[in-house]
């Protein structure tokens, strides 16, 4: 059906801005599912996010079966690993993790992750994620085994955003890391959107409704939080509809 990406790209083109809640079946309680999920659907969140770095087998797709009972906005993967696709999610960030020069990260768990994909009903939307230094190593850094770049290194977060636009990545998710203690400037996710013409996605250490509306009006088209929620559940009492 290919409409999960369709109904992104039309969103940032009318200039609505997406608000995806990300679940780390780490760190979630099954039996906690319904009361969550009450509180995304009163929420303005338009996805739910399933992923981490560090999952176990089968874990995912237990949570997805779990989430789809009581929800009808849209699931989508974002895994750290192959083990972590299910095919019970709508779609599936394809990840490659532009900032690192890791090559499994760039193609090689990619190519791994074919044989489970190519027939699976899943929407596969190729995503150029870029990981940018917050200040503590992070899971994504310490799992890939890469280098984050810097912050100040403007010039090179845009060139490699732009970089993965011209090898046909259909999003850019710009990652400060799950739990990042100050969430990407500004300046940043400004110049990054400026150069380009696909959706952006940013994501980590956001978790006040200043810091949701700095990043959408910076040019983020979706806001992607966890932790926070993990931290609070009453953060969603001000993000309700
Ligand atoms: C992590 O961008 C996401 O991959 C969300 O980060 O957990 O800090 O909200 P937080």
């Amino acid at each position: 059906m290919n409409t999960i990406y369709k109904n992104i790209q039309g969103n940032s083109k009318a200039g609505k801005k997406l608000l995806a809640i990300l679940i780390d079946p780490d760190k979630f309680l099954i039996e906690n599912t319904f009361k969550f999920i009450k509180k995304v659907n009163q929420s303005i969140a338009t996805h739910i996010f399933v992923g981490g770095s560090t999952v176990d087998e089968g874990v995912t797709d237990v949570l997805v079966s779990e989430l789809k009972k009581h929800t009808n906005l849209p699931i989508v993967l974002f895994p750290g690993d192959i083990t972590q696709i299910t095919n019970k999610a709508d779609a599936l960030l394809f990840l490659s993790l532009l900032s690192g020069r890791n090559p499994e990260y760039l193609i090689g768990k990619h190519v791994k992750a074919i044989s489970k994909l190519k027939a699976s009903p899943l929407e596969v939307i190729p995503t150029g994620y870029i990981l940018i230094e917050s200040g503590k190593i992070t899971a994504v850094e310490e799992v890939t085994n890469t280098k984050p770049i810097l912050r100040k290194d403007i010039e090179n977060i845009v060139d490699t955003a732009k970089a993965g636009q011209f090898l046909g990545m259909k999003l850019i998710y710009l990652e400060a890391g799950s739990g990042a203690i100050k969430p990407l400037t500004s300046a940043i996710i400004e110049n990054v959107k400026s150069e380009l013409q696909i959706p952006l996605i940013v994501g980590g250490g956001i978790k006040s409704k200043l810091q949701i509306e700095n990043a959408y009006n910076s040019g983020a088209d979706m806001v992607v939080i966890g932790t926070a929620f993990e931290n609070d559940e009453s953060f969603f009492d001000e993000l309700k509809k």
